[in-house]
């Protein structure tokens, strides 16, 4: 079977964890390259995780640590969502395995420059390494296929009533990706929300037998564990669905529209602005997801651990 060849961008991260593991255990892609970027902790913590991760995944797929902080603001984590380390209490493993000796932008462009087929870019992080790539590189744009991105929403935010998290983080950025003119695939909350694992999924994580399961089952529960504490039912898994979107489109359903971020509102700053009536007259830039077979998704999933 012919594999897609994919660069993962993330900032692990609970969701981002699974999303890992669900695209090196899949048969269908081909992970060239894993990129860290700040975001859900500080980025000692996510390129250090994306490491660990990625070494006990496939131990020969390089990673480079990404940009510190956004492009031009302060960097906004989210510790008491994913714990100080990032991926709860989990502790993953120690490993020998060190990053690459350039920037997470200079692999991307390296990867891309030695790929002969183009390339699709998962983005579950906020966008800085991203948007550094494309204004450092902008010859190599046309070997971009795709960027499949965990972020933004149609219908209200996470961390203000109508900004995502990872565009929150980095607006300037994901506005320079949004307008690069390569096709985008934005899973938001508008879907992600509904990727929700429940007791049982988990459970079934855990007793897959595999220590991969067993992780994935630990840094879910710790995710559970913080939605829990909000009254909320079941958790949802974000990142995860940039990854299946790749693997299985077919799975879920969107719209192509127009998609604009805001990066000056007073109260709307990281908004993704999906215009649905075309009311700017532009060009669709993005498919905005909006649905997903969740059971497919679980069981795509549970499959990935064993
Ligand atoms: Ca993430």
């Amino acid at each position: 079977m012919k594999k897609i060849p994919v660069i993962i961008d993330c900032d692990p991260g609970c969701d981002d964890a699974v999303a890992l593991i669900l695209a090196f255990s899949s048969e269908k892609l081909d992970v060239k390259a894993v990129t860290a970027s700040a975001g859900n902790v500080t980025i000692e913590n996510t390129a250090q995780n994306a490491l660990r991760l990625v070494s006990m995944l496939n131990e020969n797929i390089p990673v480079a640590k990404g940009c510190g902080s956004p492009l031009m603001r302060t960097i906004v984590t989210a510790p008491e969502v994913h714990g100080e380390s990032g991926i709860g209490g989990v502790v993953l493993p120690k490993t020998s395995k060190t990053f690459e000796n350039i920037s997470a932008v200079e692999l991307i462009a390296k990867t891309l420059r030695e790929s002969e087929e183009k390339v699709n870019i998962i983005v579950t992080g906020p966008m800085t390494n991203i948007a550094g790539f494309l204004l450092s590189f902008p010859e190599l744009k046309e070997k971009i296929d795709q960027f499949t991105i965990m972020g933004g929403a149609d219908n209200g935010g996470n961390v203000t009533p109508s900004a995502e998290f990872n565009i929150y983080v980095d607006p300037e950025a994901a506005h320079i990706v949004f307008n690069s003119g390569i096709p985008i695939v934005m899973c938001g909350l508008d879907v992600t929300l509904k990727a929700v694992a429940y007791d049982s999924d988990i459970e079934a994580m855990r007793n897959s037998g595999t220590e991969i399961g067993k992780i994935a089952a630990d840094v879910i529960e710790h995710a559970f564990g913080y939605h829990k504490g909000s009254g909320k039912v079941g958790v949802p898994l974000h990142d995860p669905c940039a990854v299946a979107y790749v693997i299985c489109p077919e799975m879920f359903k969107g719209e192509d529209a127009y998609v604009a971020i805001e990066t000056k509102g007073e109260y709307t700053s990281g908004a993704t602005i999906v215009d649905k009536n075309n009311k700017f007259g532009k060009k669709h830039n993005t498919k905005v997801i909006y649905d997903l077979d969740r059971d497919k998704f679980m069981s795509m999933l549970l499959d990935s651990v064993k």
